[in-house]
């Protein structure tokens, strides 16, 4: 590409009114909040070798796990080093650095610290999330809903830790720590109390989230879903159950796009919720079939989803967060293209003169949005997107094949044993 490439885009995109500078300077400033489970298939650190449970699953065998945060690390530097702007690392507690071997309701940020270090080292902001699966005491897929109180506090002091270590984080970095809570609570088959479990659930998070803590620090937010291996029947915390609470309690509410059903879109659902709830986080993964986590694509829902994002406004109190695990790739790539995916989509919405499109809209001229929105589908986007990250200095095209494949050929001799 040539700088008379650029220019000629830049151009067109100008007889549009829309400002592709102008579009790159918002793309750079958005951070993607990327997951740590992609790199180790869910598995973390705390020893346990049984694998994520709760009915979510990393499926493959590809070479190159991470086996512990060091080698975390410098897969995620390798892989934040070819995505363009500055992001945030999503944590879950099963992935502590430390040499204690705390119970879950034992965690502090002492066993957390290096990735703190790391994290101010590298200009990331962390978002956190309490592990309530692949643990002995969610066996039954019940935590903060199990009729045992026993283990319900169990859960709950969990929670209160994760709340208190992610304030930290927030605090030690200057930027607000999203604390994801997802718990896999539900039934295998037809349950025959649900208002029970549901009064469990919300009295655990009620007691959970009981502390206060500053905002500039510590922002709650629940995840609904809608069913998972194990719990097809019945998920205690669905969307019904979570929207209401977020709006009651005033919790940021977690839209996963994998937790709904198939032909339903969170595109759709942003600027419905977003006139309850004051912030938003977004999981962005894949469903295929099912909530199968599959790396993202620049395909349709994910377009629409960032085009809502931009077109209604919700940038600055929509937090993204990315999550999809496949192990049957190389997992520092799928990385880097899931999440250059949410920000090629982003772009686009951008590079969109969204005036005009509100105003055919408006004006009940359907013909003209219909000739618009695909007319514009051929605008020269990947200029723009290579001209971003030339500037950002991360390679596109070949070079990223080859910077990819070159840093999976380096880790593809880590022993699994
Ligand atoms: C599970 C939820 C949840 C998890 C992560 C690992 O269905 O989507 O967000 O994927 O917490
Ligand atoms: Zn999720």
């Amino acid at each position: 590409m040539t700088r008379t490439d650029f220019a000629a885009a830049r151009d067109r995109f100008a007889e549009w009114g829309v400002d592709a500078e102008a579009a790159m300077a918002r793309l750079a400033a958005i951070p993607i909040s990327v997951h740590c489970w992609q790199g180790d298939d869910v598995i973390g650190f705390e020893g346990i070798t049984a694998g994520s449970g709760g009915g979510i699953q990393a499926t493959g065998n590809h070479p190159g796990r991470a086996r512990t945060p060091a080698e975390l690390r410098a897969d995620l530097d390798f892989a934040y080093a070819n995505i363009p702007g500055t992001h945030r690392l999503n944590l879950h507690a099963s992935y502590l650095d430390s040499d204690e071997t705390p119970a879950r309701d034992e965690l502090e940020y002492r066993h957390f610290e290096p990735w703190v270090a790391w994290a101010k080292e590298n200009g990331h902001g962390l978002d956190f999330n309490p592990t309530f699966f692949g643990h002995p005491n969610a066996d039954d897929n019940l935590t903060l809903s199990h009729p045992d109180r026993a283990i319900r506090d169990f859960w709950i002091r969990h929670g209160e830790r994760c709340r208190e270590i992610a304030a930290r984080f927030g605090q030690e970095l200057g930027s607000p720590c999203v604390n994801n809570n997802w718990v896999p609570d539900g039934y295998k088959d037809i349950p025959v109390d649900r208002m029970a479990a549901r009064m469990r659930l919300e009295e655990s998070l009620d007691r959970m989230f009981a502390v206060p803590f500053d905002r500039a620090h510590l922002l709650d937010a629940v995840e609904s879903k809608l069913f998972g291996l194990g719990v097809e029947a019945c998920t205690v915390g669905s969307h019904e159950f979570y929207f209401g609470y977020a709006t009651r309690k005033g919790t940021l509410l977690c839209l996963d796009m994998g937790h709904f059903h198939p032909t339903e879109n969170i595109a759709d659902k942003l600027s419905a919720v977003s006139l309850s709830v004051d912030e938003m986080l977004l999981h962005v993964s894949r469903p295929m079939r099912w909530d199968s986590d599959h790396v993202i694509l620049l395909n349709d829902d994910i377009l629409a989803m960032a085009q809502e994002l931009v077109f209604a406004d919700l940038l600055g109190r929509t937090h993204i967060g990315l999550d999809f695990f496949d192990a049957t790739i190389a997992r520092t790539t799928a990385w880097v293209i899931g999440t250059r995916n949410m920000q090629k989509a982003l772009l686009r919405a951008l590079l969109l003169p969204a005036d005009l499109l509100k105003r055919t809209e408006r004006e009940l001229n359907f013909t003209d949005r219909l000739i618009l929105t695909e007319e514009l589908k051929d605008m020269p986007h990947a200029v723009i997107w290579e001209e971003f990250c030339h500037r950002q200095d991360v390679p596109a095209g070949r070079a990223l094949l080859n910077t990819l494949n070159g840093y999976q050929a380096s880790v593809a001799n880590r022993n699994q044993e």
